[in-house]
């Protein structure tokens, strides 16, 4: 696995962030160092799967970046005429992932498409995977890619929602967000690192409160939704149609 150096120079300007081909190629040990607890939630995305898939149905992993929830969903099912679709608006990502799809032989198929998740049908589906996607989205465009979503399950399916999350708590905020910053330099990060890092992601991933994410969830039309995993400031979330 490429070792992500991205920021560890000092850069004169910090464009914001993309999922670029630089990205790309460190994506898989960029993720693991940045966000606790992502080994966990990809690991259980297939015991999620293996309870919520239904027959026939389709499975869709919304910003699916190289394909890790998506084959640990594949593992997961255990019914038959499935397929899963993987969407990623990064080019880098798409031809990454259908590389690695290549070499892993298994009956469900997948299709993997470069396309804005905004933009695409969502029909006929029992679980839907938005695993550290939604928060790239503007706040205001989240509500109608979630009804969108809504509106394409099958009763009794699930969406797993996984998030960067921020706290009403001044004090727990804080201390969250510095115990990230811990995180990240017992994972080999430099202070300058983490520092240029988040400066390119400041206007590009927004994060909400839990209670913002479950009041938007029974608002489109979920029945059930509650944190299922969380580790500091990143959670992930079931929401059942
Ligand atoms: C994983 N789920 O490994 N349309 C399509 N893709 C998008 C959009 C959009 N509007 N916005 C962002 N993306 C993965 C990790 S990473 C999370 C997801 C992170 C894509 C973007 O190109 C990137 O690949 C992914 O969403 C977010 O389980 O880097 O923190």
């Amino acid at each position: 696995m490429a070792t992500d150096k991205i920021y560890s120079e000092s850069l004169a300007n910090i464009a914001d962030f993309s999922f670029d081909a630089q990205v790309a190629d460190v994506f898989a040990d960029m993720i693991e160092r940045s966000v606790p607890g992502y080994r966990s939630i990809i690991t259980m995305i297939e015991t999620l799967a293996g309870h919520y898939t239904q027959p026939g149905s389709t499975l869709y992993d919304l910003g699916c970046s190289l394909g890790a929830a998506t084959f640990s969903m594949r593992r997961g099912i255990t019914c038959d005429d499935c397929r899963i679709v993987a969407v990623d608006n990064s080019e880098a990502m798409v031809e990454r992932c259908r590389k690695a799809i290549e070499r892993d032989h298994h009956p469900t198929p997948i299709d993997v498409i470069c396309a804005d998740i905004r933009d695409i049908d969502i029909l006929d589906a029992s679980v839907v995977v938005l695993n550290f996607t939604l928060q790239f989205l503007p706040p205001a465009e989240r509500t109608v890619l979630l009804e969108k979503i809504s509106a394409g399950m099958r009763p009794g399916g699930v969406l797993i929602l996984s998030e960067k999350v921020v706290f009403e708590d001044p004090h727990l905020d804080r201390l969250l967000y510095a115990i990230h910053h811990d995180f990240k330099r017992a994972n080999g990060y430099s202070d300058m690192e983490i520092s240029q890092k988040r400066t390119a992601l400041e206007d590009v991933l927004i994060p909400e409160t839990i209670a913002a994410h479950r009041k938007r969830l029974f608002d489109v039309g979920f029945s059930s939704t509650d944190v299922w995993f969380q580790c500091f400031n990143f959670m992930s979330m079931l929401a059942v149609k």
